[in-house]
């Protein structure tokens, strides 16, 4: 197993809307044991393959806080939701910022699991908004465009000023 390096923001990698998984081969299974690494060395309650630079709808996930609650989620679907309200959020890839934004309360899951097999979730709550905000990864989306312009604007330069203090 290895922790994974993680993109940050405005890194165009996190743009692009990844392709489904199609082949559940050993590949995949060493890729997903990364992901847990890297989510749980992080910390994060969730983390989605293009996170760390590789285009799959694949992203994995643990909200419990016993971190025992392993969840793998693969060609995601939202078959339903319920209101929404609004939660604060973060992002490993737009790191140190947070904000408020508007996810539903509930949503009912349809994916595959780590082996092809699918199955559906309901979930609530911080589960349900992390299901909503690793989707969003997969199709190239980040917390932060729900956000008004000026305060987008605001993270990026944050984060521009960060990296070049760190040399990076
Ligand atoms: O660790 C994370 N915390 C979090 C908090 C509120 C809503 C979503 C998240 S996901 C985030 C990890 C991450 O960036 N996953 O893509
Ligand atoms: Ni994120």
């Amino acid at each position: 197993m290895a922790v994974l390096p993680i993109l940050h923001h405005p890194d165009p990698r996190l743009r692009h809307k990844t392709p489904p998984v199609t082949q559940f081969d050993e590949t995949l299974q060493k890729l997903i044991d990364d992901l847990f690494e890297t989510m749980y060395a992080a910390p994060g309650v969730g983390l989605a393959a293009n996170q760390c630079g590789v285009p799959l709808r694949l992203a994995v996930m643990d909200c419990s806080e016993t971190h025992d609650q392993p969840i793998v989620m693969i060609n995601p679907e939202i078959l339903e939701r319920s209101e929404r309200h609004i939660v604060e959020e973060g992002c490993l890839s737009v790191p140190e910022a947070r904000d408020k934004i508007p996810r539903y309360h509930r949503v009912r899951l349809r994916a595959l699991d780590r082996h092809g097999k699918p199955y559906e979730l309901d979930a609530e709550g911080l589960l349900a908004q992390c299901i909503q905000h690793e989707l969003d990864h997969l199709d190239g989306k980040l917390y932060i465009d729900y956000l008004s312009s000026l305060k987008r604007e605001r993270i990026r330069k944050l984060l521009s000023r960060r990296k070049s203090a760190s040399g990076g």
